[in-house]
C-alpha cells in the first residue's frame, strides 16, 4: 500500500508547480501593464517598471476592439518624449507578434521621466495613447 501514497504525493507536488507557473502567468516579471481605450479601441502597453539609461528594452503594446478581439494589422509606434524639455528621439515601430500583440524596442537617451505615447493606425484611423515612464539614472 506504499503506491498510491507515492503517487499522490507527486500529484500535490505536480499541483502546486501549476499553481506557481499560474501565479507567474499573471504579467511579464518586472513589467507594469497599463491602458486605455481610445475611441472604443484599447491600447495596452507593457513596459519595464523600472529602466536604465542606454540599455535596449522590449515594451508590449496589445490592442484590442470594442467587441473585446484583439486587433491584427496595425501599424503602431512609439514616440517617446520628455515633458520637461524638447526631446529629439526615435519612433520605433511595433513589430507584429499576432494575437494583437506588438513588441517595440526601445532605448533612453536620458535619465527621468518620460512620456511614451503609442500610434496605432487601425483600418485608416489613429489612435494615440499616453503613458508615463520613469528612467533611473547611470550608476
Ligand atoms: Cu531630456
Amino acid at each position: 500500500m506504499i503506491f498510491p501514497r507515492l503517487r499522490i504525493t507527486h500529484y500535490a507536488v505536480f499541483l502546486a508547480l501549476v499553481f506557481t507557473l499560474v501565479a507567474c502567468g499573471g504579467g511579464r516579471a518586472g513589467y507594469s501593464a497599463e491602458q486605455q481605450t481610445v475611441n472604443g479601441i484599447t491600447i495596452k502597453l507593457e513596459h519595464p517598471q523600472q529602466l536604465a539609461l542606454l540599455q535596449q528594452y522590449e515594451l508590449f503594446v496589445t490592442l484590442t476592439g470594442a467587441d473585446g478581439r484583439p486587433i491584427d494589422g496595425a501599424t503602431v509606434f512609439m514616440a517617446q518624449d520628455m515633458p520637461a524639455m524638447p526631446m529629439n528621439s526615435n519612433q520605433p515601430i511595433g513589430e507584429p507578434l499576432g494575437n494583437g500583440q506588438y513588441r517595440i524596442t526601445g532605448v533612453f537617451s536620458m535619465d527621468g521621466d518620460w512620456r511614451l505615447v503609442i500610434h496605432a493606425r487601425v483600418a485608416g484611423q489613429e489612435y494615440a495613447a499616453t503613458f508615463n515612464q520613469s528612467v533611473t539614472p547611470a550608476q
